[in-house]
C-alpha cells in the first residue's frame, strides 16, 4: 500500500522538521501579521463604515503611501517565504495513516482551508499590482473575505502547534548546517524580491526598480497613470466645461473664473492601492473655498463626479476632515505644468492620506451632502 511518497523515510532531508518551520513561521507570521493590518487599514481608508468615515484622519499626509508600500512589500515578501514554509511541512501531506482520529482530520482539513487561503490571497494580491485579472469574481471583495479566513485559519495554526512552536523555540547548539544555508537562501531570496520592486514606492530603492509593474517616475509629467484618459474616454475635455458646485448657494465656474480664486500649492503623493507611489507638487484652489462658497456646513461631506462616463472611480465621497484639510485641492496644475489629460485635465481631487482610487480625476462636480 505504502509505495512513493507514502513510503516510510520517502523523505532525507534533515530540513523537514519542526525547528525549520518554526524560524520560517516567526518570518512569515511577522510578514503576514504586516500585510494583515496594513490591509485592513488600506480597507477602512477606501471603503469606511459610516460610522468611521468622519474619524478618518487626513495627516500622515504620506500616511497611505506607507501603510499600503508596507502592504504590498510584506504581500511579495510572503510569497518566498510561504514557499519555502510549505517545502519544510509538506512530507506531511502524506502521512501514514492519512486520518488518525477526529481531531487528526479536523486539524488537517484546517491546513488545507489555511494553505488554499493563503495561496489564493498572495497570488490575487500580486496579479492585483500587475492589474491582470484573470478570474470571474471581484478582485476586492474576495482579496478582503479572503483575507480574514486565511488570518483565522493562521491563528488556529499557531493556537494547534503552540507546544510544538514553544518547544522549538530556540535555538539548539550546535545548529544545522543544512539549515543555516537552507535558511540563508531563503533570506536572499526574500532580499532580493524585495530590493528589486519596493522601488515602486521607496524613493531610496528607486535605482533597483527592475521587477515592480511601476516606475514612479515614469509617466506623462513625472508620474504614473492608471486609468489613461482615452479609456476613460476624457481626452479632451468638453469646451464650455464648467466646474458645477450644488449646495446651499449652488454655482459654476468656467477655467478662467477658477484661475482668479487664491491658488494654493501642496506637495501631496499620489499611492495607489497596487504599492506604487509617487510624489507631485499640486496647485489649484483650496476644496474648502470652494465648499465655503457654495455656503457648506463645517462637517458637509462632498460627493466628486467625473466627467469620466463610466468606471468605477466616477464617483467618490469625501468625508469632512479631509474636505475641510488645507491642503486638499482641486487641482489645475501639477509640477508647475497644466494637468496632462492622463492625469485629470481639466480639474482633479488631490488629498493627504488618502488612496490613490479616491483621488477623482476629470473632475465635473461637487455635491455638498
Ligand atoms: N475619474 C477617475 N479618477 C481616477 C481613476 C479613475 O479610474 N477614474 N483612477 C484612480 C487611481 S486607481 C489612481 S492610482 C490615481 C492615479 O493617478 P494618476 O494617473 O494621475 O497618476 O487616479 C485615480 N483617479
Ligand atoms: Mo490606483
Amino acid at each position: 500500500m505504502r509505495r512513493g511518497p507514502l513510503r516510510e523515510g520517502a523523505f532525507t532531508s534533515p530540513l523537514h522538521e519542526p525547528r525549520t518551520a518554526v524560524v520560517l513561521g516567526r518570518w512569515l507570521g511577522a510578514a503576514l501579521l504586516v500585510c494583515f493590518l496594513t490591509g485592513l487599514t488600506s480597507h477602512l481608508l477606501q471603503d469606511p463604515p459610516g460610522w468611521l468615515a468622519p474619524h478618518l484622519p487626513a495627516r500622515p499626509v504620506n500616511g497611505y503611501r506607507v501603510t499600503q508600500g508596507l502592504h504590498v512589500i510584506s504581500g511579495i515578501a510572503a510569497i518566498p517565504l510561504l514557499g519555502a514554509k510549505l517545502w519544510t511541512v509538506y512530507p506531511r501531506l502524506f502521512e501514514w495513516p492519512p486520518v488518525r482520529s477526529v481531531a487528526h482530520a479536523l486539524e488537517r482539513l484546517g491546513i488545507a482551508v489555511l494553505v488554499a487561503a493563503m495561496l489564493l490571497e498572495l497570488f490575487t494580491g500580486l496579479l492585483n499590482t500587475l492589474q491582470w485579472y484573470p478570474w470571474p469574481f471581484p478582485f476586492r471583495q474576495t482579496h478582503f473575505w479572503v483575507g480574514w479566513l486565511a488570518t483565522g485559519g493562521l491563528l488556529l495554526h499557531v493556537a494547534a502547534k503552540a507546544p510544538l512552536i514553544a518547544a522549538h523555540w530556540r535555538r539548539v547548539r550546535p545548529g544545522l548546517a543544512q539549515r543555516r544555508a537552507f535558511l540563508g537562501a531563503v533570506t536572499a531570496s526574500v532580499g532580493v524580491v524585495t530590493l528589486t520592486t519596493a522601488g515602486q514606492t521607496v524613493p531610496w530603492l528607486r535605482a533597483f526598480d527592475l521587477f515592480a509593474p511601476r516606475r514612479p517616475d515614469l509617466g506623462p509629467q513625472g508620474l504614473p497613470i492608471n486609468r489613461t484618459a482615452a479609456a476613460a474616454g476624457t481626452s479632451t475635455a468638453p469646451a464650455d466645461w464648467q466646474l458645477t458646485v450644488t449646495g446651499p448657494r449652488p454655482y459654476r465656474l468656467t477655467m478662467a473664473e477658477l484661475l482668479t480664486l487664491p491658488q494654493v500649492t501642496a506637495e501631496l503623493p499620489i499611492a495607489c492601492v497596487e504599492g506604487w507611489s509617487a510624489s507631485a507638487h499640486w496647485t489649484g484652489v483650496r476644496l474648502r473655498d470652494l465648499l465655503d462658497r457654495a455656503g457648506a456646513d463645517a462637517d458637509a461631506r462632498v460627493r466628486v463626479t467625473s466627467l469620466e462616463a463610466d468606471g468605477p472611480y466616477r464617483i467618490m465621497e469625501m468625508p469632512a476632515t479631509y474636505a475641510r484639510d488645507p491642503l486638499t485641492l482641486l487641482a489645475l496644475r501639477v509640477n508647475g505644468q497644466v494637468l496632462d489629460p492622463d492625469h485629470g485635465y481639466p480639474a482633479r481631487i488631490i488629498a493627504p492620506n488618502r488612496p490613490g482610487v479616491l483621488q477623482t480625476k476629470w473632475v465635473a462636480r461637487l455635491e455638498i451632502i
